[in-house]
């Protein structure tokens, strides 16, 4: 054997040990989710394949030709009884392009399908792509919903002017896609979300109208608005139905995560909402449950967050963040919450809907003020008390 190929089996041999560790369950949480004690997608789980040369008379060296920088916000199904996530990979070079990676439990595992996804493009070529949300519709089509992002062409001198609209493709394999005409609405878009169902016999997203490329501005939250053409899809009416406000974690900005679970209580959301600090944007999980009979009318907004960045979470590329743009509900009342921290790497936390529904319906509600939040743990306390 040569030098070459006993390093490539060496390479190949560790690959494959991180592909297959087991993940643990972490023993102490909040009694509301489970967090694992590893990443289940890094940007070192992506294929040989797709970083080196394997020929040693072109790359002598091994070295990675083509580098990866994270793999994050994952849209998230159940598909042929495996867990499936199409993740955003971004190169070194920055572009998000998406992979799907499968598992067969849904929290190690995971392996990545041999290429990454071949996205058709719009009539004007996006500049990048990313955080995609799957959608297995009623009407039979696997939907992704992702932010094209394209640069700001009336503001020519500006390098970072940037426009964000919602591009739209969908499948049936999730290897050959179908893409449709990007949501065509008055405002820029990111975090636009198809919910499963038809409502009043037609498609219905969560948005997030915004003012700017970064900014949501006068965009009041996560909107809702009813389309009647999905291969022409066009925001007529808009509504929000989930609003900032102010000291909260969602102050300047929230979005809608993957699209809701139902439950007999009613809508499960998970969100993201995000404050600004001295160290810049903090991006956090929250979640709210809407009417069974109207996904647009919130019936429990628990206050506060449900999942922030810990211990490593805080350090990567963006710090500060966890986003989540896929989940999957199992028959059997499991739900696998799929969320990537700081823009670097994957991860998953478990729980049950009952305990989701739960943590909804019974966590005291943000009352917006320091005096409404002690009262609020003052009557835990008394009722505490009354217990004994
Ligand atoms: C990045 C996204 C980010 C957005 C707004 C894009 O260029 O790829 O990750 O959410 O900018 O900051
Ligand atoms: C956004 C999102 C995500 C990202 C986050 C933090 O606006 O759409 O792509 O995780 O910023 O960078």
């Amino acid at each position: 054997m040569t030098d070459f190929e006993e390093k490539l089996q060496q390479l190949r041999a560790r690959h494959e040990q991180l592909l297959t560790r087991k993940n643990e369950p972490e023993q102490w949480g909040n009694g509301i989710y489970t967090r694992y004690r590893h990443p289940i997608l890094t940007a070192e789980h992506t294929p040989l394949e797709w970083r080196y040369d394997f020929n040693e008379h072109d790359n002598p060296y091994l070295m990675q030709r083509i580098m990866m920088n994270a793999t994050m916000n994952s849209g998230a199904m159940k598909w042929k009884g495996k867990y499936l996530l199409v993740v955003r990979v971004e190169g070194a070079d920055r572009k998000s392009f998406f992979a799907v990676a499968e598992s067969p439990n849904g929290i190690d595992n995971f392996r990545f399908w041999p290429e990454p996804i071949t996205m058709p493009d719009d009539v004007v070529p996006a500049t990048n792509i990313y955080d995609m949300r799957l959608t297995a519709h009623e009407d039979g089509w696997i939907y992704g919903v992702f932010c094209a992002e394209r640069h700001d062409d009336s503001r020519p001198g500006d390098l970072s002017a940037a426009t964000a609209t919602a591009g739209i493709a969908r499948t049936k394999d999730l290897v050959h896609w179908d893409r449709l005409p990007d949501l065509k609405s008055k405002s820029q878009q990111r975090n636009v979300v198809l919910h499963p169902e038809f409502v009043n016999g037609k498609y219905a997203f969560y948005t997030r109208p915004q003012d700017g490329f970064i900014d949501a501005g006068s965009g009041g939250g996560i909107g809702w608005a009813l389309v009647d053409d999905i291969t022409h899809a066009e925001i007529t009416d808009e509504r929000i139905i989930n609003r900032r406000h102010y000291h909260t974690i969602m102050e300047v900005k929230n979005g809608e995560g993957p699209h809701p679970i139902k439950t007999p209580q009613g809508w499960l959301h998970l969100a993201h909402g995000v404050r600004g600090c001295a160290s810049g944007l903090r991006y956090v999980l929250y979640m709210y449950m809407t009417a069974l009979d109207d996904p647009a009318r919130v019936t429990a907004q628990p206050g506060g967050y449900f999942l922030v960045p810990q211990e490593g979470e805080y350090i990567g590329d963006v710090m500060n963040v966890v986003f989540s743009s896929g989940w999957i509900a199992d028959p059997d009342g499991r739900v696998f919450i799929y969320y990537a921290s700081s823009d670097t790497r994957m991860h998953v936390a478990t729980s049950t809907v009952d305990r989701l529904v739960d943590y909804c319906q019974h966590t005291p509600q943000d009352g917006f003020t320091t005096s409404a939040s002690v009262e609020t743990i003052k009557q835990l306390i008394h009722k505490n008390n009354g217990c004994k």
